[in-house]
């Protein structure tokens, strides 16, 4: 019987591997893109041909990228744990991994939305150009979560949050709120896990920190679960 929860918090991170960028490594797309410009409502309203042309050419890569040996590992903890994948990560690699339950926190680039109302959701296969329109009318979005949005999930992620026996963080930076501040839902009694390659400065929670890329780490902290 599967009678433990498990909630992973996904990030860029774990999509690095897969050849997805992250944004704010050295070599991230802040480095590249001003964020201010290409993903905040504010920068959409400025020039969202801009806009739409960094979400055409991110989908693009998706469409290229292969789930990792990390996305695929937690496929596997299926088999024993009751897996609900939190990400923040606009990417399908997880759904393409297999995993079952996956909540998108900042939306998904193979869905687009009226800029109306993010109520109905399109599929979006290729690009959304200036004048490509939603069946209500008005110009289609791609269907992801801006800086000065709300994130319509957090509810729904915190209440999985607060359920979890255990927790693992991967590939994110803890940058961005409210995401960030999910790990904090946790009940007392969670063991935590944070699987990223830089020293991460947590003082005010424990984590057992499993310090390396995700393709490296995934796998191995998988294997650990599994066999308890
Ligand atoms: C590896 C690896 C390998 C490398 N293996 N690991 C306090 C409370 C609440 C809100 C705020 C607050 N302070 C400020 C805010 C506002 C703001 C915010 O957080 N700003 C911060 C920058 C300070 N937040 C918002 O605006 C959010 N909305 C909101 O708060 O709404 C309020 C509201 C209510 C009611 C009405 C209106 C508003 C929205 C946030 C939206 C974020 N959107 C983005 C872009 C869209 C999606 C996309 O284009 O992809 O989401 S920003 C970008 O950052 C993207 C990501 O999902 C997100 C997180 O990034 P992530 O995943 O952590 O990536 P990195 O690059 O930071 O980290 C990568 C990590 O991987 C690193 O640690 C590496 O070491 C590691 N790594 N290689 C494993 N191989």
């Amino acid at each position: 019987m599967k009678n433990k929860s498990v909630v992973i918090l996904s990030g860029a991170g774990i999509s690095a591997e897969s050849g997805l960028g992250t944004f704010r490594d050295s070599d991230g797309l802040w480095e590249q893109y001003d964020l201010n410009e290409v993903a905040t409502i504010d920068g959409w309203h400025r020039n969202p041909a801009l806009v739409l042309d960094f979400y055409d050419q991110r989908r693009e890569q998706v469409l290229r990228a292969q789930p990792n040996t990390a996305h695929l590992a937690l496929k596997e903890l299926e088999r024993l744990y009751d897996v609900t994948i939190i990400t923040q990560n606009i990417d399908d690699l997880h759904e393409r991994a297999g995993s079952s339950k996956i909540i998108h926190l900042h939306g998904e680039i193979l869905k687009g939305r009226s800029v109306k109302t993010d109520r109905e959701l399109y599929p979006v296969k290729t690009s959304i150009k200036l004048g490509d329109l939603a069946p209500d009318g008005h110009q289609l979005r791609p269907h992801v979560v801006w800086f000065g949005e709300e994130v319509p999930k957090m509810v729904e992620a915190e209440n999985v949050v607060r359920k979890a026996d255990i927790l693992i963080v991967v590939g994110t930076s803890l940058n961005v709120y409210p995401a960030a501040g999910l790990r904090y839902a946790v009940k007392n009694h969670a063991t935590c896990y944070l699987v990223d390659p830089n020293e991460m400065n947590i003082t005010d929670q424990h984590f057992y920190h499993y310090q390396g890329n995700a393709c490296a780490m995934i796998p191995l902290l998988v294997e650990e679960l599994l066999a308890k």
